[in-house]
């Protein structure tokens, strides 16, 4: 990749999209297409072979999907399975059609079994049954993965695959029904300091674990991984992590110290707590070169900061 190369970021709106353009953009990078959902629809097979025979990219970030929190998950998953399993079903062959020359694809750490050891490694995919709350979400992305090693396979394609962790930051989702936790309980914990609200409820019983990612270091990854890595340096995929977790319990209980909030903290059991935990190994990746440098702690500060601007 060159500072001229022709670069498609997919899904340029929203958290690693928008990250990812962030990142290229501050280091050069001066020649990248993207489009908004109006203009094009990716679940769109016509509309996707037409913009790739028109604009020729060389270089391609599949960034866009349907994604959401545990609730939206569950609750939209016939819409997880379909709209996911379109856009990169479409994506990815109108890449090898046009011979773009390197194609990242995202995926989740959730396409692992419910039930791996920790930490999760590379080698643990379909070992076993995948999480109820996210079947829909994590089959489509594992169909990616294959779809990726697929083309490599038999065109001879250099597409990779990453496997990033829980993200947040700027351009998240602070919609309290669909979100992630992380910026669900940064919009909870403000709004319950600005109106003195004795309580605030936490999803779950708070003993699930889950690791967390600025996604301007996820970001700073994937464009490493697309300058630095092929398809042969990776195998089928590489998880991106931060290599550290906590549980929900203590990720609440940083949230309301950054906030400031005085009150009490309850548990709704009511709600699903997901998989029991979610670590990824990420010593693939610090093989292949790259560590996480954001902090925890600096990476909520700075996610709050942008959520109170952009209200
Ligand atoms: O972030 P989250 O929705 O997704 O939830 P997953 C993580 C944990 O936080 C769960 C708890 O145990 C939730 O019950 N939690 C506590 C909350 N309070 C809240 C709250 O107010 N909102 C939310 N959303 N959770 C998703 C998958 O799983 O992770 C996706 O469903 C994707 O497919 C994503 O892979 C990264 O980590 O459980």
């Amino acid at each position: 990749m060159d500072y001229n190369s022709k670069i498609y970021i997919s899904g340029h709106r929203g958290l690693v999209g928008s990250a990812i353009d962030r990142n290229l953009q501050s280091k050069g990078y001066h020649n990248i297409l993207t489009r908004t959902h109006q203009e094009l629809d990716l679940t769109n097979q016509q509309e996707v072979n037409k913009f790739f025979e028109e604009h020729k990219p060389e270089y391609v970030f599949l960034a866009a999907a349907k994604v959401g929190g545990i609730l939206a998950n569950s609750t939209y998953s016939a819409e997880f399975i379909y709209q996911n399993l379109m856009i990169e079903a479409n994506v990815i062959h109108a890449a090898y059609k046009n011979g773009v020359k390197k194609l990242l694809f995202l995926g989740s750490s959730c396409i692992y079994p419910k039930f791996a050891p920790q930490p999760l490694r590379e080698e643990y995919l379909l070992t076993g049954e995948l999480e109820e709350t996210n079947e829909a979400y994590a089959i489509a992305k594992i169909a990616g993965i294959r779809l990726c090693k697929h083309y490599n396979q038999q065109y001879g394609t250099n597409f990779i695959s990453v496997m990033p962790t829980n993200l947040y930051g700027p351009n998240d989702n602070f919609d309290l029904q669909t979100s992630h936790v992380m910026p669900a309980l940064i919009r909870k914990f403000h709004e319950a300091k600005i109106t003195n609200e004795h309580q605030v409820v936490v999803w779950g019983t708070g003993k699930p674990r889950r690791e967390f990612m600025h996604v301007d270091d996820m970001a700073d990854a994937c464009v490493y991984l697309m300058e630095n890595c092929t398809a042969d340096d990776i195998g089928e995929f590489v998880n991106i992590g931060v290599g550290k977790d906590l549980s929900i319990y203590e990720l609440a209980q940083l949230i309301k110290d950054i906030i400031g909030y005085e009150g009490e903290i309850v548990y709704d059991s009511t709600k699903p707590d997901g998989t029991p935990q979610k670590l990824l190994d990420v010593s693939k990746l610090h093989k292949l070169g790259w560590s996480a440098r954001l902090s925890l702690s600096e990476g909520i500060q700075q996610s709050y900061e942008w959520y109170l601007k952009s209200r």
